[in-house]
């Protein structure tokens, strides 16, 4: 099977990350929905990253669905099954996912738009939503910490794996001071092989 798609993006990055943890071997294609836009289309007419191809030449997109696909493959889950550990999870999840999000219309806003109508009430609005979401997440990780130890799950992947995103491309929007709790933990899952070896590209 093939994972479509730039590790700068941090859908690609934790459907990556996923697959390593779950034991299952992707080959990699860096193509960018940017510059490699037409050979992005010939794989995927609607050019979306990540995009997974399987050896039958099937075609799946949107990381939330393929790391499900990848779990069912792999028998495996990186989801507490628990009720009320799942709901945290799945919040953390949420709240990391709405975090990327933002910062990617942000970075979009500022890059693929001209200066002249880019629109300042808008920018606020989701650079409001960016700080919202991580301020529910440093208050998340101060009632309950993240385990730092043992397997990286879901929830720690997703939060890291934003967080890098948000420092590569909106940096001027968040600061280690402001989200001591999601830095730190972010600091360690960077430390991690798995993380290590799928870097940003
Ligand atoms: N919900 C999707 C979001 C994927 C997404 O928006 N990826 C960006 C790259 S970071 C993309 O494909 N952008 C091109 C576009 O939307 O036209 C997921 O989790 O995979």
């Amino acid at each position: 099977m093939k994972l479509i798609g730039m590790l700068d993006s941090p859908y690609v990055r934790r459907a990556a990350i996923s697959a390593k943890c779950l034991g299952i071997t992707l080959e990699h294609q860096s193509v960018s929905v940017f510059r490699h836009f037409e050979q992005f289309r010939q794989i995927n007419p609607v050019v979306k990253a990540p995009t997974l191809v399987l050896d039958d030449g099937e075609v799946l997109m949107d990381s939330t669905l393929i790391i499900d696909y990848l779990e069912t493959l792999a028998d495996n889950s990186l989801m507490p099954v628990e009720p009320t550990q799942r709901l945290r999870a799945l919040r953390l999840i949420g709240l990391a996912l709405a975090a990327s999000e933002k910062s990617v219309q942000l970075y979009y806003e500022r890059n693929l738009r001209p200066v002249e109508i880019q629109f300042e009430p808008w920018v606020q609005r989701v650079e409001g939503q960016l700080v919202a979401a991580y301020s529910a997440l440093e208050r998340e990780l101060e009632k309950q910490p993240l385990k730092t130890e043992g397997v990286i799950e879901q929830d720690g992947i997703t939060l890291a794996v934003a967080w890098s995103f948000t420092n590569l491309v909106v940096p001027d929007q968040v600061s280690a001071a402001q989200f001591p709790r999601v830095a730190a933990f972010t600091a360690y899952a960077e430390g991690l092989e798995v993380f290590v070896s799928t870097p940003i590209d």
